[in-house]
């Protein structure tokens, strides 16, 4: 079975990190949410990566955010760093964003847990005919609710 292993450099990273585990737990996808940090525990991340059957890795973390790239150098599977907010806005995007040539790392919006787990739920579909069935009502529901709120909004 399909699985993701959601990584946080940090504990206060966890409220993003439920952003991706209430998404991926909707579409019935096996997952683990654990705690690595990139620059004070990377021989713990390199552990964790190595011994993960993940088919996808979610990076989460703020500031530096070395975590998403540290992880993609120990697999060649598919790694969605998610960039944590602070104090400054665009350290964390600009970190995850600016992977030198030949390792890249795919990078969602601020705090975006939701849609790193919608990423890795559509990278999974592409094997699994029930995910992406999932994924496309997914998808319906939503624009069924637009144009709900167009209604709304118009009467
Ligand atoms: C990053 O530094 C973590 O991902 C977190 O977003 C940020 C702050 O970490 P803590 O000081 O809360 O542990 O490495």
């Amino acid at each position: 079975m399909a699985s993701v292993l959601i990584i946080l450099g940090s504990k206060s990273d966890a409220e993003v990190g439920r952003k991706a585990l209430e998404v991926l737990k909707r579409f019935g996808v096996q997952t683990e949410m654990i705690v690595a940090s990139a620059h004070r525990t990377p021989d713990r991340v390199k552990l964790m990566v190595e011994q993960s059957g993940a088919d996808v890795f979610i990076a989460i973390a703020g500031l530096a955010a070395a975590l998403p790239g540290a992880v993609a150098s120990f697999t060649s599977k598919p790694v969605i760093g998610v960039p944590v907010s602070g104090k400054l806005g665009l350290d964390s995007i600009l970190s995850i964003v600016q992977m030198p040539p030949g390792i890249p790392v795919a990078c969602v919006g601020l705090d975006r847990g939701d849609n790193a787990a919608l990423l890795a739920v559509s990278m999974l579909s592409i094997g699994d005919q029930k995910l992406a069935k999932a994924l496309s009502s997914y998808r319906r529901e939503m624009a069924e609710k637009v144009e709900n709120d167009s209604i709304e909004v118009q009467a």
